[in-house]
């Protein structure tokens, strides 16, 4: 049946307010409008973003579907679409690639102007949205919404992926692999024979390491205040696991003493400003390179030594791991079909939707490094 330009009911998680449990409920999905495309979600990964939202720590509009780690099928498209069909298999992008602002067309840049992070106004480019619920009007996150069986999305955040991708893993390459690992190889481009140290070893950290190892460091010291995530970073490539509540003094100061000059790269990827303080003096005082991938809370402020700033250490800001989205996470999809890069080690549960609920609670618990739900 033709199901396009038709108003979809289906089943979607709603955060009615900040802090509120998600709720199962059935929502009516808008057909797509001009630029923009309707999927049939197949899976989604729970990454750290979303827990930032359901805290309210993103200022977004309520009531939302959240999510935006998502692999699915597009259902239908509104007119003008011309970058994907009906029965592609595609990927939610966070960040879109307009191909017409500053950033878009820089070599170098990457956060799209058309984004809808920071800040995030909850709708579609035109400012109006494509859910529903009892009769009230549901927002969107970060332009995708994926925690939910259909989501519209604007034609510049989605794109096309291989045919051959298994839709029930892929969903990680949307975010969370792009924003660690291209943190890794493609921003901070870590040198064989280097050394590293990711604070933070979650989903995004545990990206960040493969790059490390991909590139070839010789030496990459994890940081985390769960010690349960120890085994996992270990066999993904970890030499050496740091707990700082087990250490009187700063964690940096150890960092400095393991490696007697500090390291060439540090990775904050927890989203917290101490953090990335010891992120930064952790680095080697002349060449060390700080890259920070968390987002801190809002208007929460650095305070670094400023006189050391001089002596040539450089900190970069780091989103989807510095990838022009549309142009390159297409590529990510094909090398891990290729076994150029191995994203399992990073799915540690797949449940289906509707056990959402678990899915959050192995979540919190810190048991989970990727929970994927399945549609
Ligand atoms: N010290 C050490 N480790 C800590 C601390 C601390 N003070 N606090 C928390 N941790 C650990 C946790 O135990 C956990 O293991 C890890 O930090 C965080 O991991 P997750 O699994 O909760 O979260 P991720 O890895 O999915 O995401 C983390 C981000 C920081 C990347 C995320 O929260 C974020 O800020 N994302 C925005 C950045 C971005 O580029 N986004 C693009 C799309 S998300
Ligand atoms: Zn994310």
């Amino acid at each position: 049946m033709d199901t396009s330009e038709k108003i979809l009911t289906c089943r979607a998680a709603i955060a009615w307010a900040k802090n509120s449990p998600l709720s199962i409920e059935e929502v009516q999905v808008e057909p797509p409008k001009a630029g923009e495309v309707r999927i049939k979600l197949m899976s989604s990964g729970i990454c750290g973003s979303d827990d930032h939202v359901l805290k309210g720590e993103f200022q977004m509009n309520f009531p939302l579907i959240p999510g935006h780690e998502g692999a699915g099928i597009v259902e239908s498209i509104g007119d003008g679409v011309c970058s994907v069909k009906p029965g592609d298999k595609v990927l939610t992008l966070i960040i879109p690639q307009c191909r017409e602002c500053s950033s878009c067309l820089h070599p170098k840049g990457n956060f799209c102007e058309k984004q809808d992070v920071l800040p995030c106004h909850g709708s579609m480019l035109d400012g109006t949205c494509r859910f529903t619920c009892k009769g009230e009007k549901i927002y969107h996150s970060f332009l995708v919404s994926t925690f939910t069986e259909y989501t519209v999305v604007p034609e510049i955040a989605v794109v096309k992926i291989d045919d051959a991708a298994p839709m029930d893993k892929v969903c990680l390459i949307s975010c969370g692999v792009p924003t660690g690992y291209g943190a890794a190889v493609n921003s901070a481009k870590v040198t064989p024979g280097s050394t590293c140290v990711v604070f933070g070893l979650g989903g995004v950290g545990s990206a960040i390491v493969l790059g490390c190892k991909a590139s070839g460091a010789s030496r990459i010291i994890g940081v985390d205040i769960n010690e349960e995530k120890f085994p996992r970073a270990k066999a993904l490539g970890v030499t050496d696991c740091l707990n700082p509540q087990n250490f009187k003094k700063p964690i940096q100061e150890v960092v400095m003493e393991m490696t007697g000059i500090g390291v060439d790269f540090a990775f904050e990827a927890i989203g917290n400003p101490d953090a990335m303080i010891s992120a930064w003096d952790s680095c080697h005082k002349s060449y060390g390179v700080c890259l920070i991938v968390g987002v801190a809370p809002l208007k929460s402020k650095l305070s670094l030594e400023a006189t050391m700033i001089i002596s040539g250490r450089t900190m970069k800001g780091v989103c989807l791991g510095d990838y022009k989205t549309r142009d390159c996470i297409p590529q990510i999809v094909t090398d891990y079909l290729q076994n150029k890069i191995n994203i399992d080690p990073l799915i540690t549960h797949q449940l289906p939707f509707d056990q959402l609920h678990e899915a959050l609670k192995l979540y919190h618990a810190g048991k989970a490094i990727r929970c994927v739900l399945l549609f």
